[in-house]
């Protein structure tokens, strides 16, 4: 069975580029190979033993990557956090994983009583400070063994740590590397941030799998890509990355010229983005589906009809089902239901959190996804729907209840429900309407939030209401407010 630390053993003595930085200089196979086993021995220094969880909130980086796979070279488990996450968002993740060190940027307040080091986005830092010429030997490991926590928020409770295996990320790999033909020649433009699967999993494994080249750049920004495109075959984003692109109008099929491949996931693309992208490029974007807790489920073919709206079959070893929500029966082809996904891409369950596991798992194996969904008669996903109240605004997800409750504790509210609206640029926008028991002012409200939760949950509007809909049972109906409001971002 093949381990992610395969890829890196494999390559030790590679000059080929694994990466190139934004300033033109390179890191080589061999030189990252060296950097993996010296990081993984300042790690052991720094009292990190495999088993560990090492924290890490900082900027992208090439050291960033390498800490990630030093972490994997030693066996500990690689955590890492968005860094829009505010100091109090940090001490819950923190406080729940009990890392054995936590590295940050420069510039960050430190968490209490946690060994703490540094890492900005230049690369520098303590952490680096603390690599001496000694490198440290291989883990021996086994599938089983953890990888990574990655947190992700249910539809109730605070996040929790989606505890993904070495298994499953050397397999979804090269399951990726064989349905997307990548091979050692691909050059992929990496612009996804590295704290979630999609770049550090989906994009960074594939390449590392394939042997291939990334051109690495700090954030997406449409008119840099489109000048990568030049050298470039491959490129991974979400829908916005696409929806900006073509704002460009240099967006055309001779800038695509040496690419091959367009791939898009982490949420809905739009048919008609999709329809604009190959009439400007003749490129059909390829899309896939998959979650933190699942990896990669289904793709849309290389070879074959890339269909708009869909997400494709499952991929080669993942089985998807669809099924009644309420009792789990399997439904009959073309119905809408659960999606639920089983294979060796499955997580192994929530950080110390057996009861959510288990209420998310069918006894034979499925994972409930949360999803809706149907297979069309060509064997294509269709995603319908979310059965989890969850926004998904530029790839990154909010959950309503966390913005809700942080609104409900200000003075002044009563209430409040959390929606999310079509947005142009980032697909759903976050709307708070909110009950008051005396008038209050948006900006105040806003940067009452603004020390609390990430800048990218924050509302994108806060409306006044007089009182929330609700039914016969009391429950707020959000369906009725998404309708209200569904025209406040788009023209
Ligand atoms: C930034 N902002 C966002 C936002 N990104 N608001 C809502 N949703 C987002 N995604 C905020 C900024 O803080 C700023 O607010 C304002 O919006 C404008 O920012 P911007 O400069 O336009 O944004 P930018 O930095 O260009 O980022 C947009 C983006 C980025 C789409 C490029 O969000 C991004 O890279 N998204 C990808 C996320 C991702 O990797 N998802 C994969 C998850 S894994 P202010 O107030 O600060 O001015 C997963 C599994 C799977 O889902 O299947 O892949
Ligand atoms: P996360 O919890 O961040 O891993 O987000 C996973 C969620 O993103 C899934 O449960 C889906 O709701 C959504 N998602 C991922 N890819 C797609 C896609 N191609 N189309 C629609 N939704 C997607």
């Amino acid at each position: 069975m093949a381990d992610p630390c395969d890829w890196i053993d494999g390559a030790a003595e590679l000059e080929r580029v694994f990466l190139e930085r934004e300033d033109g200089t390179v890191l080589t196979y061999k030189t990252l190979c060296d950097h993996v086993a010296r990081t993984g021995a300042a790690l052991h220094r720094l009292g990190v033993k495999a088993g560990d969880r090492v924290t890490a909130q900082v900027e992208k980086s090439p050291e960033a990557l390498i800490l990630y796979l030093a972490c994997l070279w030693i066996g500990a488990i690689y955590m890492p956090l968005n860094t829009g996450y505010t100091a109090a968002e940090v001490d819950y993740f923190v406080g729940d994983a009990e890392p054995a060190l936590v590295v940050i940027d420069p510039s960050a307040r430190a968490p209490d009583g946690v060994r703490t080091e540094r890492l900005g986005a230049d690369g520098r830092g303590s952490l680096i400070d603390a690599m001496t010429s000694d490198r440290a030997v291989r883990y021996i490991a086994q599938p089983n063994d953890l990888a990574a926590m990655c947190y992700t928020s249910g539809t109730t409770g605070r996040p929790k740590g989606a505890m993904i295996s070495r298994g499953a990320l050397a397999s979804n790999a090269r399951t990726l590397v064989d349905a997307w033909r990548f091979t050692a020649g691909d050059v992929l433009i990496h612009a996804l941030p590295t704290y979630h699967v999609h770049g550090l999993f989906v994009a960074t494994n594939t390449v590392l799998a394939a042997g291939a080249s990334m051109l690495f750049r700090a954030k997406f920004d449409a008119a840099d890509v489109l000048k990568q495109m030049a050298r470039a075959t491959v490129l991974m984003g979400v829908p916005t990355f696409y929806t900006r692109l073509l704002q460009h109008n240099d967006l055309t099929a001779e800038a695509c010229a040496s690419m091959r491949l367009f791939v898009s996931g982490s949420a809905p693309l739009l048919a008609e983005t999709h329809q604009e992208f190959e009439t400007r490029t003749g490129h059909a974007i390829l899309e896939r589906y998959g979650m933190t807790e699942t990896l990669m489920n289904t793709s849309n073919p290389y070879d074959g009809a890339r269909v708009p709206g869909t997400v494709g079959p499952a991929l080669p070893g993942v089985s998807v089902r669809i099924v009644d929500p309420e009792s789990g029966a399997r439904l009959p082809d073309g119905a809408i239901g659960m999606i639920e996904v089983k294979g060796p891409n499955l997580f192994k369950g929530y950080w110390r959190n057996p009861e959510k596991t288990a209420a998310d798992m069918r006894a034979d194996g499925f994972f409930i996804t949360g999803d809706l969904g149907r297979f069309d008669n060509a064997g294509y996903l269709q995603i319908v729907g979310r059965g989890k109240d969850l926004i998904i605004s530029g790839g990154l997800n909010i959950y309503p209840k966390e913005v809700e409750a942080e609104l409900n504790a200000l003075p002044g509210i009563i209430e409040s429900a959390v929606i999310g609206v079509p947005h142009a640029d980032f697909g759903e926008g976050v709307v708070a309407v909110v009950v008051a028991s005396e008038q209050i002012d948006e900006d105040v409200m806003m940067s009452a939030l603004s020390t609390r939760l990430a800048r990218f949950k924050l509302p994108k509007a806060i409306v006044v209401a007089d009182a929330l809909p609700r039914n016969a049972m009391g429950k707020v109906q959000k369906n009725l407010l998404r309708d209200e409001y569904r025209d406040l971002f788009i023209q």
